[in-house]
């Protein structure tokens, strides 16, 4: 079995790569970053003996996308299971405050880039009448919050296109799930301040918040269920945070 994980080499993509390596899956693994993709693949072979297929790319650039697909072999393309992770936040300035680069980055990113990876893949599982489409929405797709607006619209988009991908591939034996977490402490907050430690680690204290490896767990079960089953859409957060806008912190 292969699945595709986006935005492999680190956070919530990278523990995904070892879940679905410890499942048995051979991997293709995609990123920005290929010195960091290649440590993953040594890590992972040793570990698990699996297969790791590299393929780096921009995913805001579609030809860049389309490249890599197109050079990827026939046994290759036959993925089972997509998992969209790729994304991003950046800023929580009030929505004329932000800059226009930082709502460019994060619409080309968690929406143009989910497309341009879903439409590179779907046909082969559309012949196949099989496989299982799974994207990265967050709690931010249920609320909108101060700050927060065009990250909170990107992750409502993955919500649509996931409802949208669910209804155009029913006729196909597709699954399409979407797994919304909270507060997951990866880089994700340090990417989201431009590397500032300090706001970022602020984001995450006086609480357990949830970790990568809770989210890869959640999402790899999803995964596991029988071809009947599908989880169309599953919120997930730690045992402190109810949602966007109330989490107890001691
Ligand atoms: C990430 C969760 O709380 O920053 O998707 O919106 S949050």
């Amino acid at each position: 079995m292969i699945a595709l994980i986006t935005g492999a080499s680190a956070g919530i993509g990278k523990a995904c790569a070892y879940k679905f390596s410890e499942n048995g899956y051979d991997l293709i693994v995609t990123g920005r970053r290929e010195s960091k993709l290649k440590e993953l693949q040594s890590e992972l072979e040793a570990k698990f003996k699996n297969k790791i297929k590299i393929l780096a790319f921009d995913i805001q650039e579609e030809s860049q996308v389309k490249a890599a697909f197109t050079n990827l072999s026939a046994e290759w393309m036959n993925i089972d299971v997509l998992v969209n992770n790729a994304g991003l936040a950046l800023g929580r300035e009030g929505i004329d405050m932000g800059s226009m680069e930082d709502y460019n980055t994060m619409i080309d990113t968690n929406i143009k880039g989910l497309l341009y990876v879903s439409k590179a893949v779907i046909p082969n599982m559309k012949t196949r009448k099989a496989g299982h489409i799974i994207n990265l929405s967050s709690t931010a797709a249920k609320e909108v919050y101060p700050g927060g607006g065009v990250y909170c619209a990107t992750k409502h988009a993955v919500d649509a296109l996931t409802k949208g991908m669910r209804i155009d591939l029913l006729s196909y034996g597709i699954k399409v799930s979407s797994i919304s977490p909270g507060m997951v402490d990866t880089e994700f907050s340090k990417v989201r301040f431009k590397g500032n430690e300090t706001l970022a680690a602020e984001v995450y204290k006086g609480f357990t918040p949830l970790y990568a490896e809770d989210v890869a767990e959640v999402i790899s079960y999803v995964a596991s269920l029988p071809k009947h089953v599908n989880v169309n859409d599953l919120v997930l957060t730690c045992t402190a945070q109810a949602n966007s806008f109330f989490t107890h912190k001691e």
